[in-house]
């Protein structure tokens, strides 16, 4: 019996490296939004190098994307931000606030991995903000509203060498300054997400709450398997987290999702919710190609409540 409430799409994955109109290694981890009538993603293509950027890709159907023919955003040439990005950008999400698209991404540079932020409003220019953590610390995603005037933001501190990685909330007047940090999600011992946790799409609002997908890692003699799993927090005091999940909802299983550079990866960047309730969810597999999977917005805010 299939358990996931996720129906993949029949021709996945919609994106593979012979679809990048020019050279690279791997296509994966791709941000999502609706800009006009069109369907948006931010593609993280790594480089012949290994080096990652991201890339432009529309669509008018959801799954047939035209993708641009040169990258987007790359390692800033700007001195306040060139050495922390110096080894590539990468895992992109997109939060809409009234009507700009705000773009996080994990840094990488010689220091370590941290998140930034920037934003465009036409998906022509692009202008960085601020990082918004430190070093060590990256998934970070942001509310699509601000809550008593503060913006919200979520982030994963640690979680590298094997160390653990949680979930935390932090909050800024600005999107510069960020403080207020508290621990969100924790994973269980011995589960799914026991080796860390962090968060994949940027929380999409219900009646019920705020539902978060986050991707939970088992560490296993093999490597790691990266899953996927929800969770509903307070629609007010978003640092409450109303329940989650019992078990993750999406999981390595087709061929796609278990070969590839890194095995037995889903790592969902980004979702659109339809009109009809069902959400789109685009995720790489495997760091190697992008796929796409349905589901009824009700039946996980339900799986979260059960
Ligand atoms: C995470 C990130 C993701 C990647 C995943 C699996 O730590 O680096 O970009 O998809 O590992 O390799």
């Amino acid at each position: 019996m299939n358990r996931s409430p996720f129906e993949r799409y029949y021709k996945n994955p919609i994106i593979k490296k012979t679809d990048i109109p020019y050279p690279c290694s791997s296509v994966f981890n791709a941000a999502a939004c609706k800009y006009g009538d069109e369907y948006i993603l931010l593609l993280r293509i790594e480089d012949l190098e290994g080096k990652s950027h991201l890339t432009l890709a529309r669509s008018a159907n959801s799954v047939d994307f035209r993708i641009d023919k040169e990258p987007w955003i790359e390692t800033s040439q700007d001195p306040v931000f060139e050495p922390y990005e110096r080894f590539g950008v990468e895992d992109p999400r997109i939060t809409t606030i009234d009507g700009i698209y705000y773009i996080t991404y994990t840094a990488f540079g010689p220091y370590g991995v941290r998140g930034a932020i920037g934003k465009t409003s036409d998906f022509d220019k692009f202008k960085r903000i601020s990082f918004v953590t430190d070093v060590d610390n990256k998934d970070v995603v942001l509310f699509p509203e601000k809550i008593n005037e503060e913006y919200i933001l979520i982030t994963r501190p640690g979680g590298f060498g094997g160390q653990r990685g949680d979930i935390w909330i932090s909050y800024s007047p600005n999107l510069i300054y960020w403080g207020k940090s508290r621990i969100l999600m924790s994973h269980a011992p011995g589960g799914w997400s026991s080796g860390k946790l962090g968060a994949s799409v940027p929380p999409i609002k219900t009646q019920e709450g705020w539902l978060l997908f986050y991707h939970g890692v088992k560490r296993t003699g093999s490597g790691n398997i990266y899953r996927i799993g929800a969770a509903l927090l307070d629609l007010e005091r978003p640092h409450i987290v109303m329940g989650h999940t019992k078990y993750f909802i999406l999981g390595p299983d087709e061929s796609y999702e278990r070969i590839g550079d890194v095995p037995n990866v889903v790592f969902p960047c980004g979702a659109i919710l339809e009109e009809n309730g069902r959400i789109k969810m685009y995720y790489g597999v495997s760091d190697t190609a992008i796929a796409m999977a349905t589901a009824d917005i009700e039946e996980i805010v339900r799986c979260c409540l059960l």
